[in-house]
């Protein structure tokens, strides 16, 4: 692959761990920036890394500082990104015209698996994937994250895709991409805030350590999504899940929200509607999340 333009800024921490073989795990910024609303988003942050860290890995928070796409951020620069106030959400394609211009952004989990990959990490947690959205008959509108994981060598640990999406279409675009998707512990593919999104995978694993195998066995190079539950004790009620969904997508036809607004604006419909449920279960679900990388990081 030709390398990019602008070169990728590697934190001393990581490039030193990875350089000893130590396990890293990369984190996304765009759920901090616009998956979880401000206070919550800086100190989901850092607990992230803290969970990493605790685990015996290193964190690698992924975005872009003045223009430069960064593996590591430090502790200021992961504070901008949550506190910014129009902080932009790139995917692959906007990495470039960042960079010209020099402008601070939060990476998507495509931009955030690409730098990562491209850094040398194997791993990387994240709450939800993006995907292929219901209206995507008439919009087209499917996530960068799908095409991106197609062809970039990285373990993906994540509560399956955000249940704002069309599950099956995503699931059958995954498997024309190539992209290996996995349930941990099930057999069942996770719903993001639900546990069981009442479609099933092929392949599961019930250990970091089988986990580790699968992303070492890959014979191509695409992604392997770990597909995470969260526990049913911690999910969201289903039935108020299915129900605040539903309003929320009316919302965004009746106030026309389109393309990449999309997932940031139900997100955030979800979390009023369910009196701050759907975030309680967002945390719980990203935090799980990491941990579990960071175990499949060190068995790798
Ligand atoms: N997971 C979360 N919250 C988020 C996202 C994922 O728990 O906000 C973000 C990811 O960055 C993912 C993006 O890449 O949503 C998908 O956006 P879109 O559908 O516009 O591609
Ligand atoms: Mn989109």
């Amino acid at each position: 692959m030709p390398t990019a333009g602008t070169p990728i800024r590697l934190r001393p921490e990581v490039a030193e761990a990875l350089a000893w073989g130590r396990p890293v795990v990369a984190l996304e910024s765009t759920l901090i920036a616009h998956g979880v609303p401000q206070p919550e988003n800086l100190a989901l942050a850092r607990e992230l890394e803290a969970i990493v860290d605790s685990e015996g890995g290193v964190p690698a928070t992924v975005g872009v500082i003045r223009g430069q796409p960064t593996v590591g951020l430090t502790p200021d620069e992961v504070e901008r990104i949550a506190t910014g106030a129009e902080i932009p959400k790139l995917s692959v394609r906007d990495l470039g015209p960042a960079a010209a211009r020099g402008s601070d952004g939060a990476t998507t989990v495509a931009a955030t698996a690409l730098l990562a990959s491209r850094a040398g990490i194997r791993v990387f947690a994240t709450g939800g994937l993006g995907g292929v959205h219901r209206e995507a008959r008439d919009t087209w509108d499917e996530s960068g994250d799908l095409t991106t994981l197609s062809r970039t060598p990285i373990g993906v640990v994540c509560a399956g895709v955000k249940s704002i999406l069309d599950i099956g279409a995503t699931l059958e675009r995954l498997e024309t991409l190539n992209v290996s998707v996995i349930g941990y512990g099930t057999n069942r593919f996770p719903g993001f805030f639900v546990t069981d999104s009442g479609f099933t995978v092929d392949w599961s694993v019930d250990t970091p350590g089988e986990a580790a195998e699968v992303i070492k066995a890959q014979v191509h190079d695409a992604g392997v999504v770990i597909a995470n539950p969260v526990p049913p004790s911690d999910q969201l009620d289903p039935e108020l899940h299915w129900r605040v969904l539903n309003d929320g997508l009316t919302a965004v036809r009746d106030q026309r929200i389109r393309g990449k607004a999309i997932t940031p604006f139900l997100l955030e419909y979800l979390r009023v509607h369910t009196g701050g449920a759907s975030l309680q279960v967002n945390l719980t679900l990203v935090k799980a999340n990491a941990r579990l990388a960071t175990q499949i990081a060190a068995a790798l």
